[in-house]
C-alpha cells in the first residue's frame, strides 16, 4: 500500500543543510575520533540541556551500559528499575554483571510507582535506574529522596525525553546521570546515537576511557575501554536537527491535540496523562483500550489497523522481565500494574508531518472497532 502510515518517521533538515555541514569534512579527511562537530555539537547540547557534562555516543544503549559500569557497582548489586521499557534499560543492567529488580509502574504515566521503591532496597542495592517513558517524567522529588537516604546512585533513563522540562529545570538535570537517545525513532536524532549528561567531573575521564579504549594518549592507554565514540557524521545531523528542534515539538504537538481531540472522553479509552509542571516533548501517543468498556480488545484495534495500512506499535509489550532471554528468572506477578498496561497499551503514529487527515483517519478506523 502507497499510503502506509507507520508509528514515526525520522524527521529531516533540508538536504542541503546537511551537505553544508559535513562539507569541511570531505575537505579535512576528518571523520570520527571526536573531531571538531563531536565536539561542537557536545558544546551545544550542554548548553541546551543546561548541564556541566555531555558525553556523546554512538548509541543510546552503550552510553546507558558505559555509564552504568562507571559507576563500578558491585559484580551482582541489584539495581532497582522497570519491565515497562524498551530492552536495552533492563539489558544495559544484566550486561553489567548486575540484577535488575523490578518495580511496579504508576497506572497514570507509566513511570516507576516510587512509593514502592523503598520496599525493594535491600543491602545489596547500588542503583536506581528509572525511565522517562514516552517522555514523562518520573517523580523525580520522591527518587531523590530515597536515594539519598539509602546513598543510592540514580541513573536517568531519558531515551524519550530529550527536550522536556520539569518545573523549569531539563530532564537531563535529574539524577546523578541521564541517557538520552538520538536514534532516527526518536525526537531528536543523529541518524543512531546518544548521550549520558552528567554533573560529577571525575565521570567525564571515565566515560572518555570507556568509549575510546582507555586511550589517554598515542602510547597511553590506562583503561580496558571499548569503542563507543559518536562519528562527525552523526553529530553534523544533530547539529542540523537541534537548529529545528522547537519547530518539530511544535508540529508534533499539534498532532498530538488532534489525537486528543478525537479520543478524549471516549469510554474504554485512556490517553497519556498532560503531568503537570512538565514541557512535554510529544515523543509518543501511547493510549490504553480498557476492553470491557471500549467493546474491542488492544489486538483487534491493531490488527484493524494494520488492515488499513497503520502501523500502531505495542511499546512496551512484552514487558522486560517476561523476555524468553530471562525466561524463569524474574516473577511478572510482582508487577501486575506494568503487566496489566503492556497487555492494553498502543502506541499511534506520531511525527512532525504526520497530517490531520491521517489523524483523523486513524482515529476513524480505532473508534470503528467499537463493538
Ligand atoms: N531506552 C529506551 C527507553 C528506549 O526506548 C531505547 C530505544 C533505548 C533505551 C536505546 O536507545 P538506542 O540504543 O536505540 O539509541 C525502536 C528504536 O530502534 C529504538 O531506538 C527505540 N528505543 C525503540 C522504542 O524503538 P523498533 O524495533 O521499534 O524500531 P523499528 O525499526 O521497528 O522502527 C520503528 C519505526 O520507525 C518504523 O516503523 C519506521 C520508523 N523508522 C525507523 C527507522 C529505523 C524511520 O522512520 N527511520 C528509520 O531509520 O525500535
Amino acid at each position: 500500500m502507497n499510503n502506509k502510515i507507520l508509528v514515526t518517521r525520522s524527521s529531516m533538515p533540508e538536504f542541503e543543510e546537511y551537505c553544508n555541514e559535513i562539507k569541511e569534512l570531505w575537505n579535512s579527511h576528518w571523520l570520527t575520533n571526536m573531531g571538531v562537530k563531536h565536539r561542537a555539537f557536545q558544546a551545544q547540547l550542554e548548553q541546551k540541556l543546561d548541564v556541566p557534562h555531555v558525553a556523546l555516543y554512538t548509541n543510546g544503549h552503550l552510553a546507558l551500559e558505559n555509564v552504568i559500569a562507571a559507576m563500578n557497582f558491585p559484580h551482582g548489586g541489584e539495581v532497582i528499575t522497570t519491565p515497562f521499557t524498551f530492552a536495552s534499560t533492563t539489558h544495559a543492567i544484566v550486561r553489567n554483571g548486575l540484577t535488575p529488580v523490578f518495580c511496579d509502574i504508576r497506572a497514570d504515566d507509566f513511570t516507576i510507582d516510587a512509593e514502592k521503591i523503598e520496599s525493594l532496597v535491600t543491602d545489596r542495592t547500588c542503583a536506581i535506574v528509572p525511565v522517562h517513558v514516552y517522555g514523562n517524567i518520573c517523580d523525580v522529588e520522591v527518587i531523590e529522596r530515597i536515594a539519598k537516604k539509602y546513598e543510592l546512585k540514580v541513573i536517568y533513563d531519558a531515551a524519550h525525553a530529550f527536550g522536556v522540562t520539569y518545573k523549569g529545570v531539563s530532564a537531563a538535570a535529574f539524577g546523578d546521570a541521564s541517557m538520552f537517545s538520538f536514534h532516527a525513532t526518536k525526537v531528536f536524532h543523529t541518524i543512531e546515537g546518544g548521550a549520558v549528561c552528567f554533573h560529577d567531573d571525575a565521570l567525564v575521564q571515565k566515560l572518555n576511557d570507556m568509549k575510546n579504549f582507555g586511550i589517554r594518549g598515542p602510547e597511553d592507554v590506562e583503561f580496558v575501554g571499548g569503542n563507543a565514540k559518536m562519528n562527525e557524521f552523526q553529530a553534523a545531523m544533530g547539529i542540523c536537527n537541534l537548529r529545528h528542534l522547537d519547530a518539530e515539538i511544535a508540529k508534533r504537538k499539534l498532532v498530538v491535540e488532534r489525537y486528543r481531540s478525537h479520543l478524549e472522553r471516549v469510554d474504554g479509552i485512556q490517553l497519556n496523562p498532560v503531568q503537570e509542571g512538565v514541557q512535554s516533548n510529544y515523543a509518543y501517543f501511547p493510549i490504553i483500550f480498557q476492553e470491557d468498556s471500549f467493546g474491542a480488545t488492544r489486538h483487534e484495534v491493531f490488527a484493524k489497523l494494520a488492515e488499513n495500512g497503520i502501523g500502531a506499535r505495542k511499546y512496551f509489550y512484552p514487558l522486560t522481565n517476561t523476555f524468553a532471554c530471562f525466561h524463569g528468572k524474574y516473577d511478572v506477578t510482582q508487577t501486575p500494574m506494568a503487566l496489566h498496561l503492556s497487555r492494553r497499551v498502543l502506541t499511534l503514529p506520531l511525527y512532525a508531518d504526520l497530517t490531520m487527515e491521517d489523524v483523523d483517519r486513524i482515529c476513524g478506523v480505532i473508534l470503528a472497532c467499537r463493538k
